[in-house]
């Protein structure tokens, strides 16, 4: 086989070894991985930051113009889901990996309140299905701690609820406990030992009772005491009154796995649909699809409109934060590396590297005259035009996928209605 041959086959299989290094190397590197929620915090010391909820249990502050982390904790489990920054400046985050709710103090970075679904005597979940009505399926599912095949709760978010705006005299948490198809609301403000600490003071749904709520994501607690919930597999998203009453429903087949759901100040809603790799805005009344955010997702989780006007979005599988122009739809900033785009990257790369080492070999042992004369060769010169593009392809590489995204590749690829970009 010719030396050339043999080389042109390394650079097509190149691209194809680095992603396979890249990605278990990128862990060690990549600012994000796997994120799940982020926040933007609206007030305090941290005010314009990012909460992010990490897939490799960390939840860390960082600041989205120097991607400085400016906080983190140190306390890792398997797997975090959700945070929420609370007004005393602690963060509340869904320990999915230890089937818990846990507050950590931002300066001391300790744990300083904490439920735990596991612990009995925080939580008996066969009194509480018994004085409920369950039977004996509901109460198997909450009885059984240590499933054979995944987590026993799989708790997945946790919403801090001012107890003031609410008509409460305490503060309550949100939580969704995936794995019962069950959403419950805890007293957060009573302290051990004080009537009401821990109590479960609201709930909706019944474990394995699939036509209330299905593996459910992202309950939020709207201004009117209402409860809005993505009904995941069941691929819907609903609204409940506090009796748990069913006030409104959008049902789409086409909705594959959505798991956050926003309501704008316009009244609209931001709805994120996984496995359809889109954010997509709906009119709340005529449930119709007004806008919709696609490029570079790959299984996000939850996506949020900012105080300046921009959707960012926890891109799961792509490992990164995309953050798009709310307006105009067009992305304008990338946080972390998109290993779905590394093949495409790491190929431009490898011709590059292989139209060098061309030049090299051209030039090699030549003396200065023969250089002069082997310049003036279109051939050299054709070489130099491709490695000074694709570098300049490749330093602005985000932005040439983003406009070739947003203004052509979808238009081919997309059977979703895109109304407004
Ligand atoms: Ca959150
Ligand atoms: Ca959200």
């Amino acid at each position: 086989m010719k030396k050339r041959t043999i080389i042109k086959i390394i650079i097509a299989i190149l691209p194809i070894i680095l992603n396979f290094i890249l990605i278990p190397v990128q862990f060690n590197f990549s600012p994000i991985i796997g994120p799940t929620d982020v926040d933007e915090i609206r007030y305090g010391k941290f005010k314009g930051d990012y909460l992010i909820s990490d897939g490799v249990g960390v939840v860390k502050i960082m600041d989205p113009y120097t991607r400085q982390i400016l906080w983190k904790n140190n306390c890792p489990h398997f797997f975090f889901h959700d945070a929420d920054l609370l007004p005393n400046g602690d963060v509340l985050i869904a320990d999915t990996g230890g089937d818990k709710i846990i507050e950590i103090n931002i300066t001391t970075n300790k744990v300083v309140w904490e439920w735990d679904a596991k612990n009995n005597s925080q939580v008996n979940w066969t009194d509480f299905g018994l004085k409920n009505g369950w039977d004996h399926n509901a109460l198997s599912i909450v009885q059984n701690k240590n499933p054979p095949n995944g987590y026993y709760t799989h708790l997945n978010a946790v919403e801090f609820i001012n107890g003031s705006q609410s008509g409460k005299k305490y503060d309550t948490v949100l939580v969704s406990i995936r794995n019962f198809d069950l959403l419950i609301e805890i007293n957060h403000s009573a302290k051990i030992g004080e009537p009401g600490y821990l109590n479960i003071t609201w709930h909706y749904g019944i474990p394995g009772n699939h036509s209330l709520l299905f593996h459910q994501h992202s309950p939020k607690r709207l201004s009117n005491g209402h409860t809005l919930v993505c009904d995941s597999e069941n691929n819907r998203v609903i609204e409940i009154d506090k009796n748990g009453k069913l006030i409104w429903e959008y049902r789409d087949k086409k909705l594959r796995w959505v798991r956050d759901c926003d309501l704008l100040p316009n009244g609209n809603l931001l709805i994120t649909d996984s496995n359809n790799n889109r954010i997509i805005e709906i009119n709340k009344t005529t449930k119709e699809i007004v806008k919709c955010f696609t490029f570079g997702l790959f299984t996000p989780f939850d996506a949020d409109l900012t105080s300046d006007g921009k959707i960012i979005v926890g891109n799961t599988f792509g490992d990164d934060i995309i953050v798009y122009d709310y307006s105009s739809g067009l992305v304008v900033d990338i946080i972390g590396f998109n290993y779905l785009f590394a093949p495409i990257f790491f190929t431009i790369l490898a011709v590059i590297i292989y139209q060098i080492g061309n030049l090299i070999y051209v030039f090699k042992n030549l003396n200065e005259k023969s250089i002069i004369k082997r310049f003036r060769k279109r051939e050299v010169y054709s070489k130099l035009v491709i490695i000074i593009t694709l570098t300049i392809f490749i330093y602005f590489f985000y932005y040439f996928m983003a406009y070739i995204w947003n203004y052509g590749i979808w238009h081919f690829t997309e059977s979703f209605p895109r109304p407004s970009i």
